[in-house]
């Protein structure tokens, strides 16, 4: 496992470090400028990039694909301001070196301390272990809150008969986080982004384009609140420098929705 050595430079994109200054021009207050100072030590500890395995585009080469759990694990990277290389694999044609890191041919694969590690669970709780700062924990109480929205939306997506349930099942969960939202947001831990926010951000990206995509479906304006979460999110600096190309996520899931 130690002595993996990657041989895809044509498609590897490196991410750059962010420099974080106090500029006495700009205001801003103490306690911001307290938090870049942790953000530029904890940086200065993980001067090296971390590997990230992610999923290639299957529409645009050289660039990320449509992978929500990947999404999450550069999601994490970004909002804890962290440098990654990306080292991006066709899943259609998987090269041995790939599954030698990852043997269930997954993405993510991340390299922490040496090991390859998969799954973005495991992956992000030891990033935020070996780097707690800006802290990302979601309190164990609300960490599945919104969790069986991604399940709902799959059984609509696959669906093929129009009163089988999957939709009302669907709307029952959105509505549900929607009311949650209202009384706790503007994020799952109030007013804090944190790790459940950054895994389920991706996967509603991913309902919002493929349901509209192929069901000609959207969100309803009845979920005022879940509409301003997901708009949120999607606008935040490092959904869009993580966030897949709309062709790609339509074209991922048109398996699934033909199969
Ligand atoms: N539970 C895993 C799921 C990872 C996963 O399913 N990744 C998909 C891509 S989004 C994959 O690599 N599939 C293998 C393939 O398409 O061959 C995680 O959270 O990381």
């Amino acid at each position: 496992m130690s002595a993996i050595r990657i041989h895809s430079p044509a498609t590897a994109l490196t991410f750059s470090i962010k420099h974080l200054t106090c500029n006495p021009n700009t205001f801003i207050s103490t306690a911001n400028c307290k938090r870049r100072a942790l953000r530029r030590s904890t940086l200065a500890m993980s001067s090296t990039p971390l590997e990230v395995c992610a999923k290639s585009s299957l529409t645009a080469p050289n660039k990320l694909g449509d992978c929500p759990f990947t999404q999450r694990v550069l999601l994490t990277l970004e909002e804890k301001h962290l440098p990654y290389d990306l080292k991006l694999v066709d899943l259609g044609n998987k090269p041995d070196w790939f599954l030698s890191i990852s043997p269930e041919g997954k993405v993510p694969v991340a390299k922490l301390d040496d090991k390859w590690i998969a799954d973005s669970d495991v992956i992000t709780k030891s990033v935020e272990e070996k780097f707690p700062e800006p802290s990302l924990v979601t309190p164990p109480e609300k960490a599945s809150v919104g969790s069986k929205i991604f399940s709902t939306f799959i059984g609509f997506l696959k669906s093929k008969d129009a009163n089988d349930g999957t939709e009302q099942a669907l709307l029952n969960e959105l509505s549900a986080f929607n009311d949650y939202i209202k009384e706790n947001g503007p994020f799952i831990n109030g007013e804090n982004i944190s790790a459940a926010d950054l895994s389920l951000g991706p996967k509603l990206y991913h309902l919002e384009i493929a349901l509209g995509h192929y069901k000609k479906w959207a969100v309803p304006d009845s979920l005022p609140h879940l509409k301003t979460y997901m708009k949120t999110l999607f606008s935040l600096d490092s959904f869009i420098k993580t966030m897949p190309l709309t062709e790609d996520v339509i074209e991922g899931w048109r398996p699934k929705v033909m199969g």
